[in-house]
């Protein structure tokens, strides 16, 4: 039987029916998700709007509409190593699908021995994550994908992802050289490997023009990955006085400054009104560190959190909203998601003319 009747007309009609008993709709529940980890649930992380707060990303009202993200997605870290075996980033540590591990040898034939979680270029081995000194990549790393509803530390933009690393910060900063090698290493894989790899995540700068580096994020943009990077801590106009990398012209770049609770811009962040594209959390952000505990000999290494400050923390949000949208866009390229994370962004006073776009990450919509 055909009926143009909607489905509460039509359970009206059957309720008033003496042989009907009870006519009600077959819901359909979706399950929704809702953090439980507890420096959400304490408010503390206003970047994924704990506690209502609309100057975060607004990715709990994702969440709430089960957009959590996917493990096919890939993104790249290029900072310091991460600790991979923390107990809120484990469960997303990516590994490279073409390498065995610890059998002493370069499978995938990139001339990389044993690459399993991403590559030093700095210390030029395998072991991308040295200790408490890879605090800035490893809290980098949590406000893009720390696990989110095990009831443990943080999470980030999104609950499902997969990172990997390549390691070119030490403790004397990283060389220009490395920064390439780097950028391509992520470029291989996806094209070696067919990675869903979608972006890279850049918290540093610094440094002059380098027609090396922007050929390399170029050959990035190429293979649809984008190159997020930040604006910049020194308070400057990068319109004025251009930062790099995240001031090569590349279409496949996307700068980030980074604001406050408030919605302010945060007092040390770079700007530019053509050269930096959106605001982003990054005053007072906690995330996932290696910690020590114990002395001497006895030292172990935990996992701890812990609050920071900068464009560096503003980044890994908008490469958590590209993770994002890419989990429900698979077939989106890399200019395609770019446009939907600028075309999202809220309209924010402290932003306008003096970001691209005038507004504030908003992943509620994606
Ligand atoms: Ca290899
Ligand atoms: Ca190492
Ligand atoms: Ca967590």
């Amino acid at each position: 039987m055909e009926s143009k009747m909607g489905t509460m007309e039509a359970i009206e009609r059957l309720r008033n029916m003496p042989e009907i008993e009870y006519a009600e709709p077959n819901w359909i529940y979706q399950h929704t998700a809702v953090s439980n980890d507890p420096y959400f649930e304490s408010g503390q992380l206003w970047g994924m709007s704990a506690g209502g707060n609309l100057n975060g990303s607004r990715a709990a009202e994702a969440w709430a509409a089960n957009k959590t993200g996917s493990n096919t997605v890939y993104i790249g870290i290029i900072d310091e190593g991460y600790m991979y075996m923390h107990e809120d980033l484990a469960a997303n540590a990516g590994v490279n699908p073409g390498e065995v591990a610890g059998n002493g040898m370069d499978d995938d034939g990139n001339g990389l021995i044993d690459d399993v979680y991403g590559w030093d270029f700095e210390g030029n081995n395998n072991t991308v994550f040295d200790g408490v000194g890879d605090d800035h990549g490893t809290h980098v790393a949590g406000s893009i994908g720390a696990v989110g509803g095990n009831d443990k530390g943080v999470v980030g933009v999104v609950w499902n992802v997969k990172m990997l690393n390549a390691k070119f910060l030490g403790s004397r900063g990283g060389t220009t050289a490395n920064a390439i090698k780097s950028v391509d290493y992520f470029t291989d894989l996806k094209t070696r490997h067919g990675l869903n790899l979608v972006a890279t995540n850049n918290s540093w700068g610094g440094g002059g023009y380098s027609q090396g580096l922007k050929d390399a994020i170029d050959r990035a943009g190429a293979a649809d990955i984008l190159f997020i990077a930040a604006a910049g801590n020194s308070g400057t106009n990068n319109d004025a006085s251009a930062s790099y990398p995240s001031g090569y012209t590349s279409e496949n770049i996307i700068a980030v400054a980074s604001i406050t609770s408030t919605g302010g811009l945060s007092s040390f962040s770079q700007y530019g009104a053509t050269t930096v594209d959106l605001g982003a959390p990054g005053s007072a952000i906690w995330s996932t560190v290696p910690a020590t505990s114990g002395k001497g000999k006895n030292a172990t290494i935990i996992s701890s959190y812990a609050s920071y400050n900068g464009t560096s923390m503003a980044t890994p949000h908008v490469a958590g909203a590209a993770a994002l949208y890419a989990s429900l866009n698979p077939g989106a390229d890399a200019l395609q998601i770019k446009n939907a994370i600028m075309s999202s962004t809220t309209p924010t006073a402290s932003l306008a003319g003096k970001t691209v776009t005038g507004g504030r990450l908003n992943v509620s919509g994606f």
